[in-house]
């Protein structure tokens, strides 16, 4: 690929940011305010259109329900737009409600199962007001003990559940079905592996895909594999980035394992390269909590990894690597995707935020326009206690 060619599609890839990441978060142990942490939804956005406004490349901003509950959805696309944003995903929140102790969508009692569906379809309403067409959704159902719940009971209702949900998807609006092997329950859980949900999503239809979440996997899975099965069926929805070290950690993405990110990517331009259109059309979101970092500053941070990870896998010598393969030259395949993990993307990064007009050094503007000290000078904060936002 010529130089021009990548800044081109450097270009292409857009990062969705989580209205959650810009408001307090912690662990079950306790929350540290952030000064100027965004609590309402119209901060949240305001704090987004500073990371669009420095990386050119996060137009959209996904929401959760309730943790941003608004009346007025138009509105609020409307605001969003005068930001030079729009609402992207919109999450349900299966996970907050007293009655889902035992579940949300899986629940043995049909009235629970019934308003978790109910405000699934809440969610989709929501988009439809404000022009997203994805659904993203995240099950905290599962179980603690052995014998607790019937496992097989409780995949029959998980799936007549998502059939419910399924049948008032729009036209044109995906359902991205994201899994993670344990947390909040410890023995079981409904939606634990990405076979589980690739299964859920087939036996839906086409408006159903995987989303990835890379921080919910076992210890030394194969994400990129992971990816290129997916990649294959077609049904590769979406990311939903951040990194981990031990468990579902939340941590800035590529801040641990920056090759496994550039793995990924290289699954996804080689099936792009070999034509599967589906490829071109994966929602990158990033889904992390800043809890003793700057919220805004790290979310900046995330983008700007992203974005090497995937210069570094736009760099790599794919006819070079097929012929390798072809030739059976274990060293020289490896060797090829070595040469482009370890060429610096930052002047290539540089020259493509040069030609947008912005700053090279994002994380430098950001500090120079001084939002950050503005805000928390600003926003008065509520006390925070623990466990995530809107608790
Ligand atoms: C879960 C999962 C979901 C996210 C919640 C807050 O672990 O990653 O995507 O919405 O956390
Ligand atoms: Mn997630
Ligand atoms: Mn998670």
């Amino acid at each position: 690929m010529n130089t021009d060619a990548i800044l081109t599609a450097i270009g292409q890839l857009s990062i969705e940011t989580p209205s959650w990441g810009y408001a307090d978060s912690g662990t079950r142990f306790k929350v540290f305010h952030w000064p100027g942490a965004a609590q309402t939804l119209r901060e949240k956005l305001a704090d987004a259109a500073q990371v669009h406004r420095v990386t050119g490349v996060c137009p959209s901003v996904a929401v959760h329900i309730p943790w941003d509950k608004e009346n007025d959805w138009q509105a609020v696309k409307e605001y969003a737009g005068q930001l030079g944003l729009r609402i992207g995903a919109v999450n349900p929140n299966l996970f907050q409600e007293d009655e889902y102790r035992l579940g949300s969508l899986c629940h043995f009692d049909k009235g629970v199962r019934q308003r978790a569906i109910e405000h699934v379809i809440e969610c989709i309403q929501i988009a439809q007001v404000v022009g997203s067409d994805v659904i993203s959704l995240w099950l905290a159902d599962g179980t603690n003990y052995p014998g607790q719940d019937d496992l097989r009971r409780r995949r029959q209702r998980l799936l007549d559940s998502l059939q419910a949900i399924y049948a008032a998807l729009p036209d044109g609006m995906r359902l991205l079905i994201e899994y993670k092997f344990f947390e909040p329950a410890f023995y079981s859980t409904d939606l634990p592996d990405w076979g589980t949900s690739l299964l859920m999503a087939q036996k839906l239809g086409a408006q159903a895909e995987v989303l990835v979440d890379t921080g919910h996997h076992p210890q030394g899975t194969n994400i990129a594999q992971i990816v290129a099965q997916l990649l294959d069926e077609g049904r590769l929805g979406g990311f939903h980035f951040n990194d981990r070290k031990y468990a579902d950690d939340d941590l800035i993405v590529g801040s641990l394992n920056p090759f496994e990110l550039f793995c990924i990517f290289n699954e996804i331009i080689g099936a792009s390269a070999d034509g599967l259109t589906k490829a071109d059309r994966v929602a990158y979101m990033i889904d992390q909590s800043h809890n003793i970092e700057p919220k805004i500053e790290a979310m900046i941070q995330s983008v700007i990894n992203v974005q090497t990870a995937y210069v570094k896998a736009l760099l790599v010598d794919r006819p070079a690597l097929r012929q390798a393969q072809d030739d059976g030259d274990v060293l020289g395949a490896y060797r090829v995707l070595q040469a482009a993990y370890e060429t610096d993307a930052r002047p290539l990064l540089s020259e493509f935020r040069t030609r947008q007009g912005l700053d090279p050094d994002p994380i430098a503007s950001f500090r120079a326009s001084g939002y950050a000290e503005q805000v928390a000078r600003e926003r008065v904060a509520d006390k925070v206690s623990g466990g995530y936002p809107g608790a």
